[in-house]
């Protein structure tokens, strides 16, 4: 009998819009096609997955319990819920810290003077063990929400939170002292199950690999663009070390004697570097394109 592999999903939150494209880039239509709304369970058409909607801080108990196989969940509440979890893949998405910050005219003004305070947070665990390895003793407030109104009724004299942007700290006249953690949305599994043995390319952890193999030619795609250029042929040496691509870029003669056409893969956050030292060396006419999908 062909299994499926069961994956938990946030239901409705910053995690929800990007776990579900993810799916969907990766060939995987839902029904109905976008899952979600009052939903808690449906299932893919065109793979073998199942999908659980729940709340992001219950997704690792699940996990951990072998409701589900794997789940999409930002590493902070992993390491906040502490289950036997291992992390297969980083998926790029929902980045944001977890900071300490204090009032801006705080006395605070770096992380020793914490010793002997108040801290408000959602994340008690992480802070914990946060503060007993820099050797700080405080006194831990675990709220469940609006951390950041903490100090100004008095209940606290510094947070630990969620930083996004960076706005509702500002609002609420708070200033980072230290990030504590970086987060990002993770795939995880059980430890027990990252470490069973695929029996069949149709048991839950051969449909894991398969799923993988997607979601990191997704990821590749989404650090890469496609580039091509135009260089004189003295030149391509030159580029082909700046873009050296997957093998090597593909050189093509163009019809005027003495050019050639550079095609190439380059790294996006290395981008606008290279981009500079392309046009040092005489490239030309340079697109840059995005790349759909990248098997190696
Ligand atoms: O209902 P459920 O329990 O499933 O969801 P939730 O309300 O607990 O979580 P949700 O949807 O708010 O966030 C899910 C995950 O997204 C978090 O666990 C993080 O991994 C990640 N993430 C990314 C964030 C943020 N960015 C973020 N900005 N989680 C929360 N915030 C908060 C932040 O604390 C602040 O209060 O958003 C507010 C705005 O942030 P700024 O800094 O942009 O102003
Ligand atoms: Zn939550």
């Amino acid at each position: 009998m062909t299994s499926r592999l069961r994956i938990a999903l946030q239901k409705s939150g910053r995690l929800s819009d990007d776990s579900l494209s993810l799916l969907l880039e990766c060939g995987i239509s839902l029904n109905p096609p976008k899952g979600g709304g009052s939903r808690l369970k449906t299932e893919a058409l065109n793979f073998p997955l199942e999908l659980l909607f729940l709340r992001d801080d219950d997704i690792p108990r699940y996990v951990a319990d072998g409701v589900a196989h794997v789940g999409i969940v930002g590493e902070n509440v992993v390491l906040e819920e502490a289950q036997a979890l291992a992390v297969v893949e980083r998926l790029g998405f929902s980045k944001c810290k977890l900071s300490l910050a204090v009032p801006r005219n705080s006395e605070i003004k770096e992380i020793s003077g914490l010793q002997g305070k108040r801290i408000a947070t959602s994340y008690p665990r992480i802070l914990q063990e946060y503060l007993r390895r820099e050797g700080i003793s405080a006194s831990i407030h675990q709220i469940s929400g609006s951390v950041e109104i903490a100090p100004s009724i008095g209940l606290a004299d510094a947070i630990c939170d969620i930083v996004g942007s960076g706005s509702t700290l500002f609002s609420n006249g708070l200033v980072e002292l230290h990030t504590v953690l970086r987060s990002e949305a993770v795939l995880v599994t059980s430890k027990h199950f990252a470490e069973s043995k695929v029996s069949t390319e149709d048991s839950p952890e051969g449909i894991l690999e398969k799923l993988l193999f997607r979601i990191q030619a997704v990821g590749r795609a989404r650090a890469m663009k496609y580039i091509l250029l135009n260089t004189p042929n003295e030149a391509i040496s030159s580029i082909v070390e700046l873009l050296p691509g997957v093998r090597s870029p593909t050189v093509i003669p163009l019809a005027r004697e003495g050019w050639s056409s550079l095609h190439s893969v380059v790294e996006e956050n290395q981008f606008w570097s290279v981009i500079e030292q392309l046009r040092k060396v005489g490239a030309e006419g340079i697109l840059v394109l995005s790349i759909e999908k990248m098997i190696l």
